[in-house]
């Protein structure tokens, strides 16, 4: 049992920029990845609820900072960052996005970790790499979430998650890397027990 009620998550604000972010007090896990990572699915998945972050077979549509909280008060979140790696976005809006999440990333005080969403079968790419990076000049703990996990064999599964943490072993101070989907709720109560040791620290 987690500690914190996640299922009590709530849509409180989105923001374009760190400007528009809501105070930035109390704390909150940001969740990143690769447009059609699985990143909103899992959001829902962790929170029981089907739709608070949107699905959808588009990539690319969610272009903001979206900040869910966590029962009444908003000194908990939850928070959505915009997806990478799409292809039909022109080069100047990729950067300007980029920037806006390289500037969360570096001056949010309220941050304490960041779960960054990768699918199972297609881990590391170029832009989780940039993230990794970011994260460890701040000495940011992140979160890796394997997701997707019950489009491979159990064993296929297995080996992915080892050759991932093989693969960022110099990092493993900051880095926990484990298994998940959204679709068969593998992975639940692992994710939930890292949020509320970030969240209630
Ligand atoms: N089989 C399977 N499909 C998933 C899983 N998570 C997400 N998907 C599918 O992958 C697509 C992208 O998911 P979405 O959550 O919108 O990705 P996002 O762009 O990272 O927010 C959707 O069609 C989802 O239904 C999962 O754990 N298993
Ligand atoms: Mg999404």
């Amino acid at each position: 049992m987690s500690r914190l009620n996640y299922q009590t998550a709530r849509f409180l604000t989105s923001a374009p920029t760190l400007a528009a972010c809501p105070p930035d007090s109390g704390s909150e896990v940001a969740f990143a990845g690769r447009s059609n990572a699985g990143k909103s699915s899992a959001i829902n998945a962790l929170t029981r609820q089907k739709a608070l972050a949107r699905t959808s077979k588009t990539p690319g549509r969610t272009q903001l900072i979206n900040f869910f909280a966590l029962g009444e008060e908003s000194e908990r979140r939850l928070v959505d960052l915009p997806g990478y790696g799409f292809a039909k976005v022109p080069e100047q809006v990729k950067l300007e996005w980029q920037r806006h999440l390289s500037d969360y990333l570096q001056r949010r005080a309220s941050l304490r970790g960041l779960v960054l969403v990768m699918d199972v079968r297609h881990p590391l790419t170029e832009f989780d790499q940039t993230l990794l990076g970011w994260a460890d000049d701040k000495a940011m703990p992140v979160h890796i979430l394997l997701t997707k996990a019950d489009k491979l064999k159990r064993g296929a599964a297995a080996s992915a998650l080892q050759q991932v943490r093989s693969r960022l072993r110099e990092w493993e101070d900051l880095v926990s890397i484990q298994l998940f989907s959204s679709l068969k709720g593998q992975g639940i109560e692992e994710v939930h027990a890292r949020l509320d040791a970030w969240l209630l620290d």
